[in-house]
């Protein structure tokens, strides 16, 4: 496995691939990587001849009182679990790299950048689409291969690559959770024991009106305030947003009748956790 840390040695790397006549996936993450990056791994080993993964927390995307310093850093662990997984290449630039001094080039996807996670978290999206749109153009690759697990971010990086005209097909994978249906994630690590259990609650709200929209109950409002119920029982999670939208367009909607995305975002203890359920 190719561990590169340049993007000249890393369009080098491609182009070499592509004149292979090779297909080639990317797998963007930050690292800390868990099963749920590695589901996206092997998503693009069952449809690409060369997967490539990068590793870079990048800093556009966090606010200026966000975790950007604490993020967890775990590349030479990382690194060992992407080989034993038989990815081909990795790429883990530094920012001065990504951002060379002066920087003042970045993506905005007007409007779904604002909406769920981009109210709360101002510039965050701004941030995801920039980085993102860096890596694609470095990378070219066949397919891009996101989480369902960010459902926000799948909306707004579909819109700019369907706006933008990459050359590139969006490839999107099912959320990967613990055995108890909390979902993945890199901050899980930073939860205490007793946190770990009041994160459950995301879950079991989105859980409840899975059973509910099942049951026949169509009413956005009426599923909002089933899942409110459940998420008031956990005083430990401080909630940010639970909403009912159409996936593509982030929307509120009325009805859950022609599908939705159901989202949730709650803070337990300092550690910003989110879920979400497709009806
Ligand atoms: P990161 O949080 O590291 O996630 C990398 C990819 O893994 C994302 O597409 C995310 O949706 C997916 N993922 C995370 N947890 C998952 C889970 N439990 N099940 C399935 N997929 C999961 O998302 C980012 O990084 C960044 O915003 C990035 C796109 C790399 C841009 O910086």
């Amino acid at each position: 496995m190719l561990v590169l840390r340049t993007i000249a040695e890393t369009r080098t790397t491609c182009a070499r691939i592509r004149l292979a006549g090779k297909t080639l996936g990317l797998v963007p993450t930050m690292g800390a990587l868990h099963e749920g990056h590695l589901s996206l791994v092997r998503a693009a080993q069952a449809s690409c001849d060369a997967v490539a993964v990068s590793i870079f927390v990048n800093p556009t995307q966090f606010g200026p009182k966000e975790d950007f310093a604490s993020y967890p850093r775990t590349l030479e662990q990382d690194c060992r679990i992407l080989e034993a997984a038989g990815v081909d290449l990795v790429f883990a630039p530094s920012v001065q790299g990504m951002y060379p001094s002066g920087a003042s080039a970045f993506v905005e996807v007007a409007g779904l950048s604002d909406r769920l996670d981009g109210a709360s978290r101002p510039g965050h999206f701004r941030g995801v689409a920039t980085v993102v749109a860096k890596l694609l153009n470095i990378f070219a690759p066949e397919r891009a291969f996101f989480g369902q697990k960010d459902a926000a971010q799948v909306a707004v990086l579909r819109k700019m690559v369907h706006d933008l005209r990459f050359a590139v097909q969006v490839e999107v994978c099912p959320i990967v959770r613990e055995p108890d249906g909390l979902a993945m994630s890199s901050r899980n690590r930073n939860l205490s024991d007793i946190q770990r259990r009041q994160a459950l609650i995301l879950s079991r709200a989105l859980l409840t009106v899975q059973r509910k929209a099942q049951g026949g109950e169509h009413e956005s409002s009426k599923l909002l305030a089933e899942a409110l119920g459940v998420l008031a029982g956990e005083p430990g999670a401080e909630l940010d947003y639970c909403r009912i939208v159409d996936p593509d367009t982030l929307e509120d909607i009325p009805s859950v009748d022609r599908g939705a995305l159901v989202a949730v975002a709650a803070r337990v203890g300092t550690t910003r956790l989110i879920d979400n359920l497709l009806l």
